[in-house]
């Protein structure tokens, strides 16, 4: 093992979000999204899904204004974590091994500012805490799972595809043209992804993920939504991805933070699991029944912090999904309306 060996990644484990009402934050995440509070201090709250036995897989913390603190990702071992040390140093990132309790719950960790301007950290010690799985009678009918995937916003996909994948993540789905590409999905444990990267104005926190096991369990999210006069939440869906086959839900929290809830995508774990390639005119792409997405959805994401707490700064792609999808006509399959859609209406002579 030396210092070219990436460190080997299990899983994306745990986000850690500023929220700037915690009081508002908890509402949303923990009486309406059912997550279970491992630990609660002054200014954050440590929450974790109902099948997942670690500490955490979201930390809220109240700060000045919103913003991602960082993505924490498994690694195999400690020993992995002195890998991801080695790893990261030797490429001149700012590279920083943190001690035990620095995030509560977390042991010993190194974080980086990953070539993408992203704050992100390795670990594997943790405070193990009791699985929820056949706790039914306590799970609402929205249960949550565990942790997916995370999904981030970067101007040049082309580089996070290239770091991704040197780090050892299989490639599962792109979005593509002959010029561009505009998405790719990247996987370390069996499934999807772990993290997706989207085009757009970045470093920013596009989403994070957290999985369901029934459709009809994310159904009751938008419908408690509803009853609550709290309808705003949704911004996207429900619906079924054509990248995935999962089927979605997109929530903006109090802050605007994005929150996915998935379930049923496929497995991916064989050596040579196919890349999907979906060409950018296909409008099945983000929802294979066609509907369109919100321009919300492509425009709007989450700062991020270094690893001082300062804000890093954004950028701006050279094309964007969106302006590719229409086409140069403006009457591509992804319209905005139905004279794009290429029906013919009425009965024609
Ligand atoms: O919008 S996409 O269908 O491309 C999509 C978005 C697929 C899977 C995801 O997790 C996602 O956030
Ligand atoms: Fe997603």
């Amino acid at each position: 093992m030396n210092a070219t060996t990436p460190p080997d990644i299990l899983r994306a484990a745990y986000a850690e979000l500023i929220v700037t009402d915690l009081a508002a934050a908890r509402w949303f995440y923990v009486d309406v999204l059912g997550l279970v509070i491992t630990a609660e201090e002054p200014g954050a709250l440590y929450l974790r899904a109902f099948e997942e036995y670690l500490h955490h897989s979201l930390v809220l913390r109240q700060g000045e204004r919103p913003a991602l603190a960082r993505l924490g990702y498994r690694v195999r071992g400690q020993d992995q974590v002195d890998a991801a040390e080695r790893y990261f140093t030797a490429r001149g990132l700012d590279t920083r091994r943190v001690p035990e309790g620095t995030t509560r719950g977390i042991g010993e960790a190194v974080r980086v500012r990953d070539p993408l301007g992203l704050p992100v950290e390795f670990f594997y010690d943790a405070t193990h805490t009791e699985r929820f799985t056949q706790h039914y009678h306590r799970q609402p009918a929205n249960a949550i799972s565990m942790l997916d995937h995370f999904n981030v916003m970067v101007p040049d996909v082309r580089a996070g595809y290239d770091y991704y994948t040197s780090l050892g993540f299989g490639v599962s789905e792109t979005i593509e043209d002959s010029e561009s590409l505009y998405a790719t999905w990247l996987f370390r444990k069996p499934t999807v992804h772990d993290i997706a990267i989207t085009g757009g104005d970045g470093p920013r926190l596009h989403h994070i993920a957290f999985s369901a096991h029934e459709r009809h369990q994310i159904l009751h999210t938008c419908d408690v939504l509803g009853s609550l006069r709290a309808e705003h939440h949704i911004e996207r869906g429900p619906g079924r991805h054509g990248v995935s086959n999962a089927f979605y839900l997109y929530l903006r929290d109090p802050d605007g933070h994005r929150i996915e809830i998935y379930t049923s995508d496929y497995y991916t774990g064989d050596p040579d699991n196919p890349t999907i390639r979906w060409d950018v005119t296909d409008n099945r792409r983000r929802s294979f029944w066609g509907h369109e997405v919100v321009p919300s959805w492509y425009n709007e994401a989450s700062e991020v912090l270094d690893l001082d707490g300062a804000p890093v700064p954004i950028s701006s792609p050279s094309r964007r999904e969106a302006a590719a999808a229409i086409g140069a006509d403006g009457f591509g399959v992804t319209g905005t309306g139905e004279s794009q859609r290429g029906f013919k209406l009425g009965h024609q002579v």
